[in-house]
């Protein structure tokens, strides 16, 4: 028997396994606060299939929801910071990559001392 993969900790949230604090959800997004903000605002915008890995796959697989992604990171920027913002995939372990589940950083505001995200 093939062994099933374990959920991501993304999809977990999305599934309301474990807690967030979600700021944003639509059909095929949801956004919430980052566990170790790096910046005042610092918002995880996350499509809820975790079939994409980084933003590569993301693009490649589905533009229209990375589309959906630059949007809602939009509309937090909007609502939670003067509209500026960053906004940031890292993609491979050696970028920082932790969460293999294609996520973008929303940060605004200073950055903490030597971080992006
Ligand atoms: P990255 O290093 O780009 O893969 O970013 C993963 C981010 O996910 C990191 O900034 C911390 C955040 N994170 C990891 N686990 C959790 C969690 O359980 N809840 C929340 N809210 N954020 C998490």
């Amino acid at each position: 028997m093939p062994e099933t993969p374990e959920p991501s900790i993304f999809t977990r949230i999305v599934r309301r396994e474990i807690p967030a604090t979600i700021v944003a959800e639509t059909d095929r997004v949801i956004a919430f606060t980052d566990i170790a903000p790096k910046a005042p605002v610092h918002l995880l915008v996350v499509p809820k299939t975790e079939q994409y890995a980084n933003v590569v796959e993301l693009a490649a697989g589905d533009p229209g929801l990375l589309a959906e992604v630059v949007e809602v990171a939009n509309q937090l920027a909007a609502e939670h910071s003067d509209g500026d913002f960053r906004l940031i995939f890292n993609t491979g372990a050696g970028a920082g990559q932790t969460v293999f589940h294609v996520h973008a950083h929303v940060l605004s505001g200073d950055l903490q001392e030597g971080s992006l995200a």
